[in-house]
């Protein structure tokens, strides 16, 4: 981790700078490939790549997990996580369901009423991946807002382990969720499937989650019949705005958690303290020793940047420039600086609120926009879920007033039949033969 002591503002840029992705070129045109055959092969082409990919033969069981499989999930998750989890659960719930937007009906004019509905997307496909860490808080993440939207067909795609069953954790929240149509499909082929659809996999409206380069470059793919997809996906990042009250333990935990996730992940710490920086640093160093996954979180760790700067006015200008997917604020009078955070996925409170608790079970989501997108995205909620219908009804006294107004504007487009779709029914209105 290099410290940057007070970088003048026209070498931010560099600062701020996210690892380009290599291989981009080569990721797409195999990701193609992939998705013509399953388009070709459908089923024939996702047991080839099980097989490939995970090692799995689901030859004779086939892709979809199985109402017996889902049952048996539960006894293999230890009870301290079952309770976890459905805190976890209850959390989210209770903070995406007052998301559900009212519906307002509005009287324009007198007789011209407009409202609008929110429609659940009627068909979607989550994506949760398996491999080192299967992350069925993702899921939660995910499931929850997809139930409480009230989409009536929600499609679970993951991949199996080598022994062809999916990680009992992710079956138990489905469960939990009471998502039952579950796929055995991971990587670019899922994403391939719930495109298109095959003959075990339903075709879906909109696709959501996380994944590797693979699925990425699929989903950006699967915009392109027509699917939408939640957001675009980068390596996760945190940015830590430290003040001298921060304790170095916990913002190096807090790097450490980012860190841990991918050898691409990206971690920045700002402070105006140069003694936090550095007494952070040898934290970082120490409490990497013990972790599981140190060589993943060394890797991101060695493209890391702490930089010293002014003043906290200083630092959250250079946050909201960069637009951070999660951002720390281990400052003592956070609510402040808070107020002028323009640009950022999620934000944290305080020496006592580690990103940890949103990744989990606090109630917000997890599903974030990264590598610059927090300048024009949010992150996932229920309005990811839903969609607005407008809808608008005239009576005679409504049309009576507007028409006059909309033949004018029509007319002024040169647009005539418009004008004429409103004359014909004011004159009927007044008895008057067309
Ligand atoms: N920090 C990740 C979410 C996550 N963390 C899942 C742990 N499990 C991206 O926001
Ligand atoms: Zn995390």
């Amino acid at each position: 981790m290099q410290i940057f002591q007070y970088p003048n503002q026209p070498e931010w840029a560099a600062l701020q700078q996210r690892a380009a992705a290599a291989e981009a070129h080569e990721v797409a045109q195999r990701v193609e490939q992939i998705f013509t055959d399953v388009r070709q092969r459908g089923d024939a082409a996702l047991l080839d790549y099980a097989h490939r990919f995970d090692g799995a033969d689901l030859g004779a069981t086939g892709l979809r997990v199985t109402p017996q499989e889902l049952e048996a999930a539960a006894a293999q998750v230890p009870a301290a996580l079952q309770t976890a989890i459905r805190q976890a659960h209850a959390n989210i719930r209770r903070f995406h369901e007052v998301q559900r937007p009212a519906e307002e009906r509005v009287e324009t004019m007198p007789g011209v009423l407009c409202w609008r509905r929110a429609v659940p997307v009627q068909r979607v496909g989550l994506y949760i991946p398996g491999g080192t860490a299967p992350l069925f808080s993702t899921l939660l993440m995910l499931g929850v807002p997809a139930r409480l939207a009230g989409c009536p067909e929600v499609v679970l795609c993951t991949p199996p382990q080598a022994d062809g069953s999916v990680n009992p954790t992710i079956l138990f929240t489905a469960q939990l969720l009471g998502i039952t149509t579950i796929i055995k499909a991971g990587g670019a082929q899922a994403v391939a499937a719930l495109s298109g659809g095959t003959a075990s996999v339903p075709a879906v409206d909109k696709i959501f989650g996380p994944g590797n380069r693979y699925v990425t470059a699929a989903k950006q793919l699967a915009t392109r019949y027509g699917v939408a997809i939640d957001m675009p996906a980068g390596p996760s990042e945190v940015l830590v705005i430290a003040d001298e009250t921060a304790n170095p333990a916990f913002v190096a935990a807090d790097l450490l958690s980012q860190a841990e996730h991918g050898p691409d992940s990206q971690v920045i710490l700002l402070s105006d303290s140069l003694a936090v920086l550095e007494a952070t640093k040898v934290e970082v160093q120490r409490q990497l020793a013990t972790l599981p996954r140190a060589a993943v979180a060394a890797q991101a760790l060695e493209e890391s940047r702490a930089i010293l700067l002014r003043t906290p006015e200083e630092m959250l200008f250079f946050s909201n420039q960069y637009a951070p997917e999660h951002l720390i604020l281990a400052v003592k009078n956070p609510d402040q600086l808070a107020g002028g955070v323009t640009s950022a996925g999620s934000v944290f409170l305080g020496h006592l609120t580690p990103e940890a608790v949103g990744d989990y079970a606090s109630g917000t989501n997890h599903t974030l926009p990264t590598n610059g997108y927090a300048h024009n995205y949010s992150g996932v909620s229920l309005d990811s879920f839903l969609k607005k219908i407008t809808f608008q009804r005239l009576t005679a006294e409504g049309l009576h007033s507007l028409g006059p107004i909309v033949e004018t504007m029509a007319e002024a487009e040169g647009l005539s039949a418009h004008a004429r779709a409103v004359t014909l029914r004011l004159d009927a209105l007044a008895g008057t033969p067309a």
